[in-house]
């Protein structure tokens, strides 16, 4: 079997991976998921025509939006995950052995079955008794909680349909209210290139609410543009991180270098942001 599964982005601009089996295709009450067998990449999960991850180029991503708040926040004890239902965020949060609450709010509980099933590399975070899943819309789960998380990260797909809401100005609020004095936030925040006017947006709401916020990226050979960034939501400077020890068992994408340069911008985009 040989196919190309194409992403297109805009009218302008597509990317395409070469699949080499598909390994599930179904229409869940909330969308479109596929995971495939890829050529190179491994496998991947695709939502709505979106690759969201695969397993050969994901730490970049999920090391990113999960390390940088929680090592900015030194030891967080309980860690909120919106989105996140493939497990990669979570597998990264427990590997602090401060967290003792991870709660991910999900949606979509194929999301969740089907990762489990093909994603025996994020080797099934969800047996850990510090995690624990919540099958809900996150609005509410947030409204919920004022003040109850040292570290948040929106994980989620792109700002399309029912996920247009995550990049809102009223989740950035919401968000911030549920972290405790000094938390950190981190956020799925799109691409420079072809995202320059949400991702300001972002940062314009942010600044009303923090003193801190900043953006960052990474490189995901799979996302458009080649990769992806980040927006950093808290009181505490993010470099407060750079002095705090890893957590055990990272060896695949950050590192102290890594963590400081993801922060640097190519000047149009930081005079954009930045002013
Ligand atoms: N353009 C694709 C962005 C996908 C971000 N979500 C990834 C989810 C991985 N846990």
């Amino acid at each position: 079997m040989s196919i190309w599964f194409t992403e297109e982005l805009h009218p302008y601009y597509r990317k395409g991976i070469h699949i080499k089996k598909i390994l599930a295709d179904e229409q869940t009450q909330f969308q479109h998921v596929q995971f495939v067998e890829t050529e190179f990449f491994g496998k991947a999960m695709i939502l709505d025509g979106i690759i969201q991850l695969t397993e050969r180029d994901n730490m970049g991503y999920h090391e990113m939006i999960v390390h940088v708040p929680m090592l900015a926040v030194g030891k967080p004890k309980r860690v909120l995950i919106v989105g996140g239902g493939d497990g990669g965020s979570l597998q990264q949060v427990l590997r602090y052995p401060s967290v003792e609450e991870a709660v991910v709010c999900e949606l979509d509980q194929r999301v969740v079955d089907l990762s489990r099933e093909h994603f025996a590399s994020f080797g099934d975070p969800w047996v850990d008794p510090r995690a624990k899943l919540l099958v809900r819309d996150a609005f509410g789960f947030l409204e919920e909680n004022p003040g109850q998380f040292d570290v948040i990260i929106s994980d989620t797909t792109d700002p399309i349909g029912m996920a247009e809401r995550l990049f809102s100005d009223e989740f950035y609020r919401l968000a911030v209210r549920a972290l405790t004095p000094g938390g950190a936030a981190a956020t799925q925040c799109e691409q420079p290139f072809f995202d320059t006017d949400l991702i300001k947006t972002i940062y314009q709401a942010a600044r009303k609410l923090v003193r801190n916020p900043a953006y960052y990226y990474a490189n995901i050979p799979t996302y458009p543009g080649g990769g992806i960034g980040f927006m950093y939501v808290s009181d505490t400077p993010w470099e407060k991180g750079l002095n705090a020890p890893f957590p055990p068992g990272l060896n695949n994408y950050i590192n102290p270098e890594v963590h400081k340069a993801a922060f640097a911008l190519p000047e149009f985009f930081r005079k954009e942001l930045y002013g």
